[in-house]
């Protein structure tokens, strides 16, 4: 049995969530937040067994979409009146999908 750690946009959530349950598959969603944009993500956890692993991964790759996103960094100027910090907006691309897969020791319902 495998573990997938899926983190993926908001906007893909939902629909990811009912393709998922549609064919069978438990998951579970937590609100997220990522590191690096500061803003909200989703991450779903999903126990599979080896011979449905391949088909869960085929449904996330086809319902996640990357985006661009802008971003802020701060940046520094120095001038007459010392330094000054204003952000600079960057584009970065985000998703489809980040995806973290675990070998499952054991799986228990007690
Ligand atoms: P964030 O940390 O908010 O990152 C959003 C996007 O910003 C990233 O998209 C990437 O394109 C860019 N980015 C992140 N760190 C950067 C940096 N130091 N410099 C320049 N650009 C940077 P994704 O790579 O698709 O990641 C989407 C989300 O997945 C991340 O949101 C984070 O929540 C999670 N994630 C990605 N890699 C991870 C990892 N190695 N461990 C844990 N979470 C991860």
């Amino acid at each position: 049995m495998k573990l997938i750690i899926a983190i993926v946009q908001d906007e893909d959530a939902s629909r990811l969530v009912s393709n998922l349950m549609n064919e069978g598959y438990s998951v579970t969603k937590l609100a997220t937040t990522g590191g690096f944009l500061r803003a909200g993500n989703t991450t779903l956890l999903l126990g599979v067994e080896d011979d449905k692993f391949q088909g869960a991964m085929d449904i996330i790759e086809k319902v996640c979409k990357s985006r661009k996103q802008i971003a802020t960094a701060p940046s520094s100027m120095s001038g007459m009146g010392g330094t000054s910090y204003s952000p600079i907006p960057i584009e970065v691309t985000v998703g489809g999908a980040t995806v973290f897969v675990l070998t499952v020791d054991q799986f228990l319902k007690l």
